[in-house]
């Protein structure tokens, strides 16, 4: 392999390279080089290094026959790539030498980097996951998405309210992409179909180009390298020229301004779908792009179409690129003239699609005359690919019901197989949303369990527990996570349980230093870190952690002198702009906090804080530093949940539901070292059945009452009553996701990990005992459970 054939980089190399691209490529000298030209000349230096690899590795694929995967996504929240392509080159030491001799500080460079957040949460964030897992794995793949020119929207506190600009990555020039003008495609949108000696024939009214753009995805030591190509919408015509010459200059740029309208926005809703046309045309923009793009490379090496599937595997990413299915088939029946049956085998036999979710608002479906106004060809192959699933199965579960065009269905009956991403997750999709579906097809669910890549998601993140990981068990843990198991021999060892925590500490040191810096906020470093850091949604019950909250200012008040254990919560997460009740529940976190950090009574017991614009960055803090983490969603609803992973790994035990991947971490880290509470899927689909449930929850809790009789008697809202009332109107009217029946629960099981927390050694190894057991969530191991038994793919190196 390549890696081996280039020169090692050393410092002094690195810093020529890096003095070569300032003058080169930036047009500076040093003297007169700003932090945005050293970043640039270090990137373009690092990026340098990973070409060779990924030449050899297209090469070796293309000389192999190899099959390719394809990752068709919305999204990929790749965050900022500088220090992902240092560890995994293993030149981070040579990077900060090379920095230091050039008078730059490393990290003030990889700091300045905007994050890439091309994703909304733990589905982009998945994606991003997956390329660095299929890289290491030496995995011949694809990732394909959308290359926005606004990543998610940035978030920021007003009185405590969040408001949201623009985020503007592409403001600067974003050096890790290769443009590739020659890699472009016409996608068409409207116009009608006529039918031409039996053949169908689209007349579509409108075209834009989809033009690539491509960033090398490099693996563990620089072995491997595969491509993210990501599309850019542009015009066809550039320019209308007759409407500049009759003076409409405006009109003039109407064509650049209708395309790239296309690939503009990230759509910032999570888990909730919106039924805009302009979302559908995002969809089938890049979806189609990417089919055509697969297409071109199959045909270029010299193969015979029928054998499309022994050499592209297509992963959808939930339904969003459900589209792929009949644009598939409508390419090989309008273009190579598969009959209808033998196009449907084919593209079924290449696809495959993973549902991400089972909330009812996330499931896409779109009114059937818009979608046949947008997609008038693939409207009449869903009804043929629908007549052929309902004689072949006899089942009566149609993709077009109601006047509406359901992509579940079409993604389930167009893929060979589909996963869900928890093994609760997985039996819920069988049992629930897919329940006749996998009647008729009862071999085509599986599961793979989510993982996170163990390279960003500690090996760079947490230096500290790194190096006391490689000093107590060695390195092969680097590429193998389940090695981290060895740490089981050393739990009840006082030196190991003392550099353990000295780890932690110098994460929390780091965390508040941060914090320190950017918002003049003092943490209380020996206070526990507890963590809730996820997008704001009523079933993952931020809501319900702030009403905590208030109980326990609530008890310490009435009791002051007490044995409490000081304790920081801390919130990190944005609400989708529309989504009102989410951003109540921001509100009233900070109004909550607000009031506690100024109480002189329990100001060193309890403190509140919610830095604005949670990112992928951010993460990259808090999670080292994290003691505790909140994983309360309501059972049944978090399909996986990846944040839980990540601070688990970290040595943050979990409180948390048996809900997602929950299960399988406390079934790995061991029961012992798991904070549960609260209802089971079931219990909780049984209660919502007890009519009144939930005033008759709150009757019955004076905990829960007094705080909610504070709430409303505008304790937190400078005496307005109203402020609040949505969300008390909600908890007592309703409360779908039960917080008022798991709520005494949950205050009980915190008092307890108060009680822990105070025991340094049994705590400790609780932490030490979380990292331990969690090796088996690398997503290398997910990505060999989709290798295996989806893809028919595996490591070519
Ligand atoms: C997840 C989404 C999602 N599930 C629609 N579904 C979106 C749905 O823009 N949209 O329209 C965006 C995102 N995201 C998350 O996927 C689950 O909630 C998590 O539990 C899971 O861990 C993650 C990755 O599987």
């Amino acid at each position: 392999m390549t890696a081996q054939n280039q020169t090692p980089v050393t410092a002094e190399s690195l810093q020529s390279e890096i003095t070569r691209h300032l003058k080169l490529s930036l047009g500076k000298d040093p003297k007169h080089a700003s932090l945005y030209d050293w970043r640039m000349s270090l990137s373009l230096a690092l990026r340098d290094q990973v070409v060779e690899p990924w030449f050899a590795s297209t090469r070796q694929t293309y000389e192999g026959k190899h099959k390719r995967v394809y990752y068709l996504s919305m999204e990929f929240l790749i965050g900022r790539l500088i220090e992902d392509v240092t560890i995994n080159l293993d030149v981070e030491g040579v990077a900060v030498e090379a920095m230091s001799a050039l008078g730059q500080d490393y990290y003030t460079v990889v700091a300045n980097e905007p994050d890439a957040a091309l994703g909304n949460g733990g589905l982009g964030r998945l994606a991003a996951c997956f390329m660095d897992s299929l890289a290491t794995l030496a995995i011949p793949a694809y990732g394909y998405g959308i290359r926005y020119e606004h990543g998610l929207f940035e978030q920021h506190f007003e009185n405590g309210q969040q408001t949201e600009t623009a985020e503007g990555w592409l403001a600067q020039r974003h050096v890790w992409e290769f443009e590739r003008p020659e890699v472009a495609y016409n996608i068409h949108f409207g116009g009608y179909v006529s039918d031409e000696g039996g053949k169908a024939h689209w007349h579509p009214a409108e075209t834009v180009l989809a033009s690539a753009y491509d960033t090398p995805v490099v693996g563990w030591k620089g072995k491997w390298a595969n491509t993210l190509r990501l599309w850019a919408a542009k015009p066809v015509k550039l320019f209308d020229l007759d409407s500049f010459n009759r003076g409409d200059y405006v009109g003039a740029n109407a064509p650049e301004r209708l395309a790239r309208t296309i690939s503009r926005v990230l759509y910032p809703d999570d888990t909730t779908q919106d039924g805009k046309e302009l979302r559908l045309k995002q969809e089938y923009f890049f979806t189609s792009a990417s089919i055509k793009d697969l297409l071109r490379r199959f045909l270029s090496e010299g193969n015979k179409i029928e054998d499309l599937p022994n050499h592209v595997a297509i992963q959808l990413n939930d339904t969003h690129p459900a589209i792929a299915g009949p644009e598939l088939v409508r390419l090989l029946i309008d273009k190579h003239d598969l009959s209808e049956e033998a196009a449907i085998d084919t593209a079924r036999q290449c696809l495959a699609y993973t549902n991400h979710t089972l909330l009812p608002e996330a499931l896409e479906s779109w009114p059937e005359d818009l979608f046949a106004r947008i997609l008038p060809r693939h409207h009449r192959i869903i009804q043929m690919i629908q007549e052929r699933h309902l004689q072949q199965t006899g089942s009566h579960v149609r993709i077009i019901e109601h006047g509406n065009v359901k992509m579940g269905e079409l993604a389930f009956v167009m893929a060979h197989h589909v996963n869900g991403v928890s093994a609760l997750h997985s039996e819920l999709v069988k049992e629930t949303v897919f329940s006749d579906l996998h009647a008729a097809y009862p071999d085509r669910i599986l599961n793979q369990t989510n993982g996170i890549t163990p390279r960003r998601w500690l090996y760079s993140c947490n230096p500290a527990l790194r190096g006391l990981i490689n000093d107590t068990i060695g390195t092969a843990w680097h590429t193998d996570l389940e090695q981290l198991q060895d740490l089981n021999a050393h739990l009840d060892d006082a030196s190991f349980q003392q550099a353990f925590r000295a780890a932690k500490a110098t994460n929390k040191d780091r965390m508040a230093k941060w914090l320190k810096d950017r918002n003049g906020i003092t943490l209380d470093t020996s206070a526990m870190f507890d963590i809730q850091i996820k997008r704001i949604h009523e079933y993952k019950r931020q809501h319900m952690n702030i009403l905590e909250t208030i109980a326990l200012w609530n008890e310490i008040r009435d009791n002051p002198t007490a044995n409490w254990t000081p304790r920081v919560k801390i919130f990190g997460g944005k609400a989708a702009p529309g989504y009102a009740l989410a951003k109540s529940i921001i509100h009233l976190i900070n109004d909550v906090a607000a009031t506690i950090n100024n109480d002189p009574v329990t100001k060193d017991l309890l403190q509140v804080v919610y830095p604005e614009n949670y990112n992928v960055s951010m993460a990259e803090i808090l999670i080292p530093a994290s003691d505790l983490s909140e994983q309360i969603s309501t059972a049944g609803k978090e399909a996986s949940g990846t944040g839980n992973m990540k601070l688990s790994l970290n040595g943050s035990p979990t409180i948390g539901t048996l809900d997602g991947a929950n299960v399988e971490i406390r079934e790995h880290v061991g029961a012992e070292n798991f904070f549960l509470f609260g209802l089971t899927a079931q219990e909780a689909d049984a209660k919502r059945g007890e009519h009144g449930y939930s005033r008759r929850a709150i009757e019955s809790s004076p905990v829960l009452s007094r705080v909610l009789g504070q709430i409303a008697a505008g304790v937190f809202s400078a005496g307005d009553r109203y402020r609040y009332s949505d969300i008390l109107h909600n908890l007592y009217e309703h409360d779908y996701f039960l917080l008022s029946c798991d709520f005494d629960e949950y205050f009980a099981k915190q008092r307890e990990v108060d009680a822990v927390y105070q025991d340094v050694p049994r705590w400790t190894r609780m932490a030490a005992a979380n990292t331990a057991g969690m090796g088996w969530f690398s997503s290398d191991r997910t990505i060999r459970g989709y290798a295996k038994d989806i893809w028919g793919t595996a490591s070519v190196i």
